[in-house]
């Protein structure tokens, strides 16, 4: 390993989730996908830093602790414990965990705030609208649905008027859109993009980023009787661990963002709100934006109001983490609505994971145990059969790479998949009992043997970011002696890696089958 080479730095978020109630499926589909991200790019040889948090101020949490005689940071603390708790249990290796009930979020929050209103772009005035207080929302009449609800959850909102600061986003509307409009790689997938410019083209207004009827939030600097928005709270906890006030050389290391991946419900926050900001501080845009799509339970989107959430932790006890990460990154395309299935997802352990994964594990250390002691012996080129299976290896992990970069998650889980069935059918073409039986065949034997530890050497690499708690098993089972967390992508595309003489260990279940009743 050469360790005077200089990294490319990657910079990955997820949305920071509300404290309002536990975190469902839903929210672990997001963080697992950027955890996957997060991970394939570490292994790509990336200096990676991932940031996940909570996003704890608002009307909506205050009422809520009220509700409970809790003061709101008694309430908060609970929860967001809950959600470390959560994001420990599914592996997920966010290197920051911002809280906005931070002082050093505080701190960025109103530096921001003051920058803007320094420079005249936001200013005071009086505000009457439409709000919805479960999402934080202000909402135009004509934004609203068909009875006059808010368009996202199709609550009530109320009327409120204050005196408010007012961020003119009016005047970055233009350049945001052509922002958007230069830079097909800024918003993907394509379908928000053309939604985003539509939502732009139908004019901006102003924007209200602060509140006086409630006061759990980040102090208005010099007029404290005001909080700083959510939202505007909300958006600037990207720039907050990566040294924005505090960490020059950091912050420029990492910003611009090379990642927000957030829910579809939230791109025009992402894209017009947050895009208006940084225009307004100039600061570079993130460099992309993906807004994914929901996962829903026949057609419906979690969530706890309508009462079909899906608790992650209860998957977790019951059926492992990878396993239910595994779920998430095969069976859902990236930019589009997905169906969470318990059936499924029991088909998908049995038949994938225990099956097709598992037996192939357990078959080769078998008769590698049986056959010669547990031993790789020496190579050679081999048969037709051992060339292709080999070229397939490396072609498999050279095309991962692609489709990875591409963000084509499940793509990259079913091209696994493939070669693990391909793996698979290898022994059944080449039928190394039998080769065991005669005393002739012993290179063949040894080079059918060697080129299954390789495969699952190579598999092993390839599944760590989708399964990484299985990834390791496989690897300690092939014993391999380069340490786990050393492993690169690179030594995925090279066949060959296990030594001569090289002695692997004993087979150990991965996935027991999930017995249907
Ligand atoms: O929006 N399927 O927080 P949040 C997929 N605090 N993703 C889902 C989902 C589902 N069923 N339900 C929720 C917020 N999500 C703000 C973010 S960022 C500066 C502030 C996703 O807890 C949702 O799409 O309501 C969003 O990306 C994330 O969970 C957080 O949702």
């Amino acid at each position: 390993m050469n360790d005077t080479k200089i990294k490319t730095p990657y910079y990955i978020t997820t949305p920071i989730y509300y404290p309002s109630a536990k975190l469902h499926i839903g929210h672990a589909y997001c963080t697992t996908i950027a955890d996957a991200v997060a991970r394939f790019k570490r292994l790509a040889g990336y200096d990676v830093f991932f940031l996940t948090g909570s996003d704890e101020h608002g009307q909506k949490i205050q009422r809520t602790a009220e509700s409970q005689n809790l003061t709101p940071i008694e309430y908060v603390d609970k929860i967001v414990a809950s959600f470390q708790e959560l994001w420990k249990r599914l592996e997920i290796s966010n290197d920051d965990f911002i809280r906005t009930s931070e002082p050093r979020h505080h701190a960025v929050v109103q530096e921001i705030f003051r920058r803007i209103r320094d420079k005249g772009d936001i200013y005071k005035g009086e505000y009457t609208g439409l709000y919805c207080t479960p999402c934080e929302s202000y909402w135009t009449e004509l934004q609203l649905d068909e009875n006059g609800c808010c368009p996202d959850c199709h609550r009530p909102v109320e009327k409120v008027s204050e005196e408010a600061y007012f961020f003119k986003m009016s005047k970055y509307a233009d350049a945001v859109l052509k922002h958007i409009e230069d830079n097909p790689e800024f918003l993907e997938p394509k379908s928000r993009r053309n939604e985003m410019i539509n939502f732009i083209k139908q004019g901006l207004e102003d924007l209200c980023v602060s509140r006086t009827s409630f006061n759990w939030g980040v102090p208005v600097p010099d007029d404290e009787k005001h909080v700083v928005y959510v939202w505007f709270d909300a958006l600037t906890n990207y720039l907050t661990p990566i040294g924005f006030l505090d960490d020059a050389e950091k912050f420029k290391k990492f910003w611009p963002a090379d990642l927000h991946l957030v829910g579809k419900e939230i791109v025009r926050f992402h894209t017009i709100i947050w895009g208006c900001i940084l225009m307004a501080l100039g600061i570079e845009l993130p460099k992309k934006v993906y807004g994914h799509g929901w996962l829903v339970i026949e057609g419906d989107k979690m969530s706890k109001s309508k009462g079909n959430v899906v608790d992650p932790m209860l998957l977790i006890d019951e059926f492992s983490a990878d396993a239910i990460r595994y779920f998430l990154l095969r069976e859902i395309n990236l930019g589009q609505d997905g169906n969470f299935n318990r059936d499924a997802l029991i088909t998908r352990i049995n038949a994938d994971l225990a099956n097709d994964l598992g037996n192939l594990l357990h078959r080769t250390l078998n008769m590698i145990g049986k056959f010669q002691g547990g031993i790789l012996f020496a190579a050679t080129d081999g048969t037709e059969l051992d060339k292709s299976l080999k070229a397939e290896a490396v072609e498999t992990a050279k095309e991962y790479r692609r489709l990875m970069e591409n963000m084509q998650i499940s793509d990259a889980v079913k091209l696994v998949w493939k070669f693990i069935g391909r793996t698979n059918k290898y022994i059944d073409e080449t039928l190394p009992w039998k080769l065991a039986k005669d005393e002739t065949q012993k290179q063949a034997l040894s080079n059918v043997l060697y080129n299954l530890a390789e495969s699952l050497r190579i598999i092993s690499i390839l599944i760590s970011p989708f399964m990484p708690t299985t990834a390791r098993r496989i690897h300690e089972q092939l014993k391999i002696n380069q340490p786990f967390e050393e492993i690169q992508l690179d030594d995925a595309e090279i066949f060959g890696k296990l030594e001569i003489n090289h002695k692997v260990g004993k087979p150990e279940q991965l996935f027991p089958r999930i017995e249907v009743k």
